[in-house]
């Protein structure tokens, strides 16, 4: 349409045009595919340093980051689970919100977890701060969920031995330049070794929750309730959001079986 066709129509018409200007809004999820949206927090490194949270690792941190992958849930959307660790959330969806319509699944899951740790940071710690987290949506084949979330678990583990292993090195007196020069593309038995040497601590032995990251994700329960027809109390089954902060290693047997059981509870 050119500038000369938009502006020779009655008014109405004008407006109604610029609606075919907005082209995004026509792209959607592919239907009857399980779908990952990662939401990431933007400059967190330089906003954790802000805020002064522990280094490499900061609980208070990760139970806001819990929080916020939790406000989805709370906000009436239906996750099948949500998969958190450093600054990054991972939701799985098999019927995805909005008719899978991209544009706003990604806007508003982001503007969500951002409100929420936003919130979270004003409420627990009474600092005020912009926050914004970024969203994809990642299609997955059903059959490669489980290998989808193995994969976020170990970049958790290279992770948590990159960061302990630059803060043992800012110890011994690098700069920062130079202690990231240094572990690039270094292996994980070095980075062990390092972390080990200067800092005396076991990788292994570091808390669950920094290793293998926190799942929220639903268990069955039976509850017993009154049947409002006859009067008489039955045991029925609900599902019930947990926050799961000892979760298997997702690659070995009890940790796949896991997986299986969590992505099909719905
Ligand atoms: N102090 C502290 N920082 C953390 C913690 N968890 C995550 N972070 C920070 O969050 C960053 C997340 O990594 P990235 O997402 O690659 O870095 P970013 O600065 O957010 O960059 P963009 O995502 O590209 O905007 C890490 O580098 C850490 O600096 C924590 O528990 N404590
Ligand atoms: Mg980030």
């Amino acid at each position: 349409m050119t500038h000369k066709e938009c502006f020779s129509h009655e008014k109405h018409d004008i407006y109604s045009n610029f609606k075919k200007f907005e082209m995004f809004s026509v792209i959607y999820a592919p239907p009857d595919t399980p779908c990952i949206v990662r939401c990431d927090g933007r400059n967190f490194h330089r906003l954790t340093d802000e805020v002064g949270f522990s280094k490499p690792y900061d609980l208070k941190f990760m139970k806001i980051m819990v929080e916020s992958a939790k406000a989805v849930f709370k906000e009436g959307f239906n996750p099948i689970l949500a998969y958190i660790f450093s600054d990054e959330i991972n939701f799985l969806f098999r019927d995805l919100p909005f008719n899978r319509r991209v544009e706003k699944i990604d806007s508003i899951l982001a503007s969500i977890v951002s409100s929420a740790f936003s919130l979270k940071l004003l409420e627990s710690m009474s600092i005020r701060k912009i926050i914004s987290f970024d969203a994809r949506i990642v299609p997955l084949p059903e059959e490669l969920v489980p290998a989808y979330f193995i994969w976020r678990q170990s970049e958790c583990w290279r992770n948590l031995l990159n960061s302990y292993a630059f803060y043992s090195l800012l110890k011994l007196g690098y700069s920062k330049r130079k202690a990231a020069n240094t572990l690039k593309g270094m292996k994980s038995d070095k980075l062990h070794e390092i972390i080990f040497k200067t800092s005396g601590i076991n990788p292994a032995r570091t808390p669950l929750w920094q290793r293998r990251g926190v799942m929220l994700h639903y268990v069955k329960v039976i509850r017993r309730a009154l049947d409002k027809r006859t009067g008489e109390e039955v045991l029925c089954t609900r599902k019930v959001l947990v926050e799961n902060w000892n979760v298997p290693l997702f690659s070995s047997e009890p940790g796949r079986k896991f997986l299986e059981k969590i992505i099909r509870i719905l």
